[in-house]
């Protein structure tokens, strides 16, 4: 109920839109440098705190809408069709409701992805980014930036950061119907800042950041300083930023990294997303550092690593990880 009074708060007489035959759009992927972890609304993808990220450029996921003659929805992922019941399809079929014109409106949804999947940034940021955009061309909307990011977070939260490029700073606002916690895009462009990503394991997760982050919020003791932890890193980070001081940058999102790794591993049974190739990799990380190759990293929800450097030391990079693939979100 509240993301359909949302929708129609954001939407307004556009609800009622004539939808054209097809839509198509493309979102990038993004990764946050000052992690999103934790809700104060779930409904409504309401975060306890503000977050920043880096969307990934060319890497993101495509979306192609169709209206179809059909029964049903036909959700195609990657070029496979996905049954209904899956949980991807699930949510994505509760995204798609809240702004159906009408009854039997029926669509084909073709969703392309060109990061690896396993890579745990390919779903739910850059899919529901575009598919929000492909909606609004579908649906001939016409709205701003700033409210495809708060429909976007309706899907996903990190979503609401995808519609841009770029650095992004997800606000977390206060009010309960969400209408302030929205992104806005830095304005800052660093075309030497590069990431890595080091694939360790492809197995899908066993938990998913969404029960992850709410059992982190339920039970873990070290939660209640997350949001002065959020506080002092996002500062640091949009300074160093601004600034193009990359020490202060990566020393900052590794710790951040760290500091929400920490609430996780401290909830009541405690999560654990890293493996044994997970740690050797960070030590791998730390080595080079003391060795005078400046490279940071970063963890989601999952074991593999997202390294952070600047294009000077590329070829140092694919020496050390050679299975690392890089990513220039600038160029
Ligand atoms: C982030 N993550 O800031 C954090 C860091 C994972 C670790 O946003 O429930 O898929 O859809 O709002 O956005 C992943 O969580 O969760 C995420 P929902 P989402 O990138």
């Amino acid at each position: 109920v509240k993301k359909s009074d949302a929708v129609r708060q954001i939407l307004g007489t556009r609800l009622d839109n004539t939808p054209r035959a097809t839509g198509s759009a493309y979102a990038p992927a993004n990764i946050a440098l000052c992690k999103y972890w934790g809700k104060r609304d779930a409904e409504l993808n309401l975060p306890q705190t503000s977050s920043l990220s880096i969307s990934l450029g060319k890497r993101g996921a495509t979306t192609e809408l169709k209206i179809i003659e059909a029964p049903t929805d036909q959700i195609i992922l990657n070029g496979k069709l996905l049954e209904a019941s899956s949980g991807f399809s699930q949510r994505l079929l509760q995204f798609i409701n809240l702004f159906r014109p009408r009854q039997n409106f029926c669509v084909a949804i073709n969703i392309n992805s060109n990061i690896p999947i396993a890579a745990g940034l390919a779903s739910s940021a850059a899919g529901f980014a575009s598919i929000t955009k492909a909606l609004a061309d579908l649906l001939d909307w016409k709205i701003h930036t700033s409210e495809l990011s708060l429909l976007a977070r309706l899907g996903s939260g990190s979503a609401a950061r995808s519609v841009w490029d770029g650095f992004v700073e997800w606000h977390a606002g206060s009010r309960s119907d969400g209408m302030d916690s929205v992104a806005e895009p830095l304005l800052t462009i660093w075309p030497e800042f590069c990431l890595g990503l080091v694939i360790l394991d492809e197995t899908e997760k066993k938990i998913s950041s969404r029960d992850a982050m709410q059992h982190t919020v339920a039970t873990s003791p070290l939660y209640s300083d997350w949001p002065r932890q959020v506080a002092l890193d996002l500062a640091l980070i949009k300074d160093a930023i601004t600034t193009k001081n990359f020490t202060l940058l990566g020393l900052t999102a590794e710790a951040n990294a760290s500091a929400m790794h920490a609430t996780m591993q401290h909830a009541v049974p405690p999560i654990n997303y890293s493996t044994a190739s997970t740690t050797d990799t960070m030590k791998k990380v730390w080595n080079a550092r003391a060795a005078g190759v400046e490279v940071y990293f970063t963890q989601d929800a999952g074991p593999n690593l997202k390294l952070l450097f600047l294009a000077g030391n590329t070829e140092n990079i694919t020496q050390l990880f050679p299975a690392c693939e890089i990513i220039q979100p600038f160029c």
